[in-house]
């Protein structure tokens, strides 16, 4: 049996019926006591960005083998409980890259060029009483990425498109890598006009845009955020972006999804997205084919397509 964690995809779902015995786990709303009726039938885990498996999940069930994740980030997996326990994880790298690569581009250009606010100016008949304000360039801005994995890299590229100047922090420097590299986060927010979020959620890059650096960006910064809502001290953005201490924001992921503070919801120097950096048909296909895929390799005693544990 297969336990999918919680509501991701109909067609992965459809997909996982075929071929598993598939429980789900939000349909059932005594999950200890589901738990402890069907733990001895559960193999495999499906979880993602929302829902993982944390100790407590995974020691609950002592048949399982494998942990297919619906996501690239697999912060809320226990990971170090899996290593321990011989417990295999596999997650959606590659097929994501550009659409969440897009997404950050995306954002870059609604905030800076109020894309958002300019469609709310046209529907609400205000074009008729005069032109809209003037906005900001985004061609030839220095752009700071934090994370310059596959997705970080993919951003850098489109960037580099706009001939704006690319830097990074990373936990160490890229060896064959041509942009600039700062050795802390607070350097490369000093040094940038807008700062891209693109690492993976860990103890370490928890928090790691804090009120210091927030400060760093300055009144006419911009953070842009595809990683992962708690990477950024959220009160502290809030009371930067209220305050105009920030420039602005364009934010994909938040501290507490799908709650979004609702101070934001008046600030037209922000743009906010529900999660939806891999959120197009094609790419979801290919994530839903790779969750699969690693299971029935798992369960046929083949190499995993994308192992991580
Ligand atoms: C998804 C994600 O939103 O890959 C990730 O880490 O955050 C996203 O692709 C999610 O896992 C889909 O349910």
């Amino acid at each position: 049996g297969v336990l999918m964690t919680c509501p991701m995809s109909t067609d992965l779902e459809a997909e996982l019926d075929k071929r598993f015995k598939l429980f789900r786990f939000w349909k059932f709303p005594e999950q200890k006591e589901f738990l402890r009726e069907n733990s001895n039938s559960i193999r495999a885990i499906v979880g993602n960005a929302t829902a993982g498996a944390d100790a407590s999940l995974i020691d609950s069930l002592p048949k399982l083998e494998i942990i297919s994740s619906y996501s690239v980030g697999l912060d809320k997996i226990d990971l170090v409980k899996c290593k321990e326990k011989g417990i295999r994880v596999t997650n959606t790298p590659d097929v994501l890259t550009e659409d969440v690569a897009d997404i950050a581009i995306g954002l870059i250009l609604a905030t800076l060029r109020r894309i958002c606010e300019s469609d709310r100016y046209v529907r609400s008949g205000l074009w008729k009483l005069g032109d809209f304000k003037l906005t900001t360039k985004f061609s030839g801005k220095r752009v700071g990425i934090a994370g310059l994995g596959r997705i970080g890299s993919a951003i850098a590229k489109r960037a580099e498109a706009f001939d704006c100047p690319i830097s990074y922090y990373s936990r160490s420097e890229k060896p064959n890598s041509k942009y600039k590299y700062h050795s802390n986060i607070l350097d490369l927010a000093s040094n940038c006009d807008i700062l891209v979020v693109a690492c993976p959620l860990t103890a370490e890059t928890r928090h790691i845009i804090n009120r210091e650096v927030i400060d760093a960006l300055g009144p006419k910064g911009v953070l842009i955020n595809i990683g992962r809502g708690p990477h950024v001290d959220e009160p502290e953005l809030v009371s930067a972006l209220v305050e105009g201490r920030l420039g602005g924001a364009g934010l994909d992921v938040f501290e507490h999804e799908p709650e979004v503070p609702e101070q934001l919801f008046g600030l037209d120097n922000v743009v906010l997205l529900p999660h939806v950096g891999s959120g197009t048909w094609e790419t979801r296909k290919a994530m839903a084919d790779l969750v699969i895929g690693n299971l029935e390799a798992h369960f046929l005693n083949k190499p995993l397509l994308s192992p991580v544990v």
